[in-house]
C-alpha cells in the first residue's frame, strides 16, 4: 500500500510548522497587561519638588477584554526602585498611571511616593512583574528623546 503523496506533503508541512506553534501561542497569550508609555523626561527643568516628580509617569494598559488583578505586581527601574501595587484591579481596556511623586492613589492614578526622580532621562528600562515575580512587560530607552517620553 502506498501513502498518498498529499499526506506526505501535509506531514512534512506539519513537521516544519509544529515547532513554531508554541512560540505563536506564547506570543498571543503574552502580556495582555503591558507598559504602554513612560514619560521619563517631562518638559522644563528637573525641578526638585513633588509637582515635578509627578510629571514623570508610567502608563500600564490592560489590552484584553477581561479585568486583571494587579495586586502585588511591581514596576521597577534598572536601579530597582520598586512600586508595588496594593489591592488593585485594572478593568478591561483600561489604563493606570503610576506617577513618581507623592499623592493619593485612586482607580486611575497610583504614586511611587518617591522624593526623587525615578526614570533616568538618558536611558533606563521600566519592567512590570506579576506578584509571583514573572516579567510581563518591559519598556526601555537609550537616548534622551526631545519628546521626553517613550511609547511602547
Ligand atoms: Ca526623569
Amino acid at each position: 500500500m502506498s501513502i498518498p503523496r498529499r499526506s506526505v506533503v501535509v506531514a512534512v508541512l506539519l513537521a516544519l510548522v509544529q515547532p513554531l506553534l508554541p512560540v505563536t501561542d506564547a506570543a498571543a497569550a503574552a502580556a495582555p497587561v503591558r507598559i504602554t508609555k513612560v514619560f521619563y523626561d517631562p518638559p522644563g527643568q528637573d525641578a526638585r519638588d513633588n509637582t515635578h516628580y509627578n510629571l514623570e509617569y508610567v502608563v500600564i494598559t490592560n489590552t484584553s477584554a477581561k479585568s486583571q488583578s494587579l495586586t502585588g505586581w511591581t514596576l521597577r527601574d534598572k536601579e530597582n526602585h520598586v512600586y508595588r501595587f496594593s489591592a488593585f484591579t485594572l478593568g478591561a481596556h483600561k489604563s493606570v498611571t503610576v506617577r513618581t511623586g507623592k499623592g493619593t492613589a485612586n482607580a486611575t492614578t497610583r504614586y511611587y511616593n518617591s522624593a526623587n526622580y525615578i526614570w533616568n532621562n538618558t536611558g533606563d528600562t521600566a519592567t512590570l512583574k506579576t506578584a509571583a515575580g514573572k516579567q510581563v512587560s518591559a519598556c526601555g530607552w537609550t537616548t534622551r528623546a526631545s519628546i521626553g517620553y517613550k511609547n511602547c
